[in-house]
């Protein structure tokens, strides 16, 4: 890549809106002269353009509800706040009894999608989880599983020795049906064997998800932002996603993951201000031409804050939760019990002036408010 700008910032900036307006895809140069240069008022006009003739004024949330199998991890992620060891004060891991309790709980919510993701336990295998995949969908047969972050799977499959296709094609037959996007981190290497050496590479993480595709399981992508990298490694980032989605076409969301510092290796490192949130949600969704919605997932960012991305290219600000995550309540987020009923995601989205959509995991329609 070629980063050399020349002089004349706004001829630069009205060829980039050009090229946005005729919905032309922008080069990496061009988002990244995006993400130093432009502001953020004309970021919002350019993303809000992609995001109205994708989407109009509508945006999407669901009823969903996590499970975080276990908190214990063979890595040790800088990042991280929630990971623990075997018999380490803190560290949980719960059996396929306490699952299907926490499924009975959720049952009278009339959840649509369970999120299932959690640490890399040494001792728990694919057929570990498979069989979590059936027990939960035997209480609830509708349920769409998006489970397991491609780390998790790149270890669960090799303890079952089977191959990535073999092994996925496995979980399909348990019941799994999408994946999430995490575990992406930050591809640039030399970032990840700053804050992630252990764990799954890059590349590694771009092949569980292509071949998911392959085998005709849609996943979601994120990136962990605001730490140690720069805008050129985000750059690096959403190019690595956008060219393997021309190839596969199997992603559905993009999800910006705003490092928060608490109780962590990188604890010394701030959390980057609610301007620069909104500049990469900005700049992702002009970028991102090829992935149709870009998520606010607001237990992470804060309900306020996810109300004001949309106006800056978000369609989507996942869903109702019911109080089931610790990864963002250990990690420093001021809402400790995250929760929202269909009804305040509605007035959320409403009284930002958009229209209230409930989707499903893989955003059919399921209602309009
Ligand atoms: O990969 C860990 C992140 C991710 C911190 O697909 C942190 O709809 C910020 O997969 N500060 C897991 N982030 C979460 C995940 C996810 C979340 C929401 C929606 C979807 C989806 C998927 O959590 C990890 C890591 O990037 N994370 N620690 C932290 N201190
Ligand atoms: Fe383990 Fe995930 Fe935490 Fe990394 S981010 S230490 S892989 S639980």
């Amino acid at each position: 890549m070629n980063f050399i700008f020349n002089s004349n910032i706004s001829d630069q900036l009205k060829a980039i809106a050009e090229k946005v307006a005729l919905g032309k895809r922008i080069s990496e140069v061009e988002g990244l002269f995006l993400f130093e240069k432009a502001d953020l008022g004309y970021l919002a006009v350019l993303a809000n353009h992609v995001r109205e003739r994708l989407h109009g004024k509508k945006t999407f949330f669901n009823r969903n509800f996590h499970i975080e199998p276990t908190n214990i991890c063979i890595y040790n992620c800088k990042f991280c706040s929630y990971v623990r060891k075997i018999g380490q004060e803190g560290a949980w891991e719960y059996n396929l009894d306490q699952i299907e309790d926490l499924v009975h709980k959720h049952k009278s919510a009339q959840p649509t999608e369970v999120h299932i993701v959690g640490g890399v336990h040494p001792k728990r295998d694919l057929h570990y989880y498979g069989e979590m995949i059936q027990r939960i969908k035997a209480i609830l047969p509708e349920i769409h599983v998006k489970g397991f972050t491609a780390v998790e799977l790149e270890f669960m499959i090799k303890k079952a020795r089977l191959s990535l296709r073999e092994g996925l094609l496995k979980l399909k037959e348990y019941g799994l049906d999408s994946i999430p996007g995490g575990g992406a981190e930050i591809f640039a290497p030399e970032i990840r064997v700053q804050v992630c050496d252990e764990k799954s590479t890059a590349e590694k993480w771009l092949e569980i998800h292509e071949t998911a595709h392959s085998v005709g399981l849609p996943s979601n992508a994120t990136i962990l932002y605001g730490h140690i990298e720069n805008y050129a490694h985000r750059i690096d980032h959403i190019a690595r996603l956008r060219q393997l989605q021309d190839k596969t076409g199997g992603f559905n969301t993009f999800i910006p993951l705003k490092y928060r510092n608490q109780n962590n290796s990188l604890s010394e490192i701030g959390e980057v201000s609610l301007l620069e949130d909104l500049r990469n949600f900005a700049v992702s969704r002009i970028f991102l031409d090829n992935i149709p919605h870009l998520k606010a997932y607001w237990p992470m960012l804060g309900k306020e804050k996810a109300q004001l991305s949309l106006s800056f290219g978000v369609d989507d600000i996942d869903g109702t939760i019911d109080d089931s995550t610790k990864i963002y309540s250990m990690a420093g987020v001021e809402d400790l019990k995250p929760q929202m009923t269909t009804n305040q995601l509605v007035e959320l989205i409403k009284s930002a002036g958009f229209e209230a959509v409930e989707r499903d995991t893989l955003y059919n329609v399921i209602k309009i408010y």
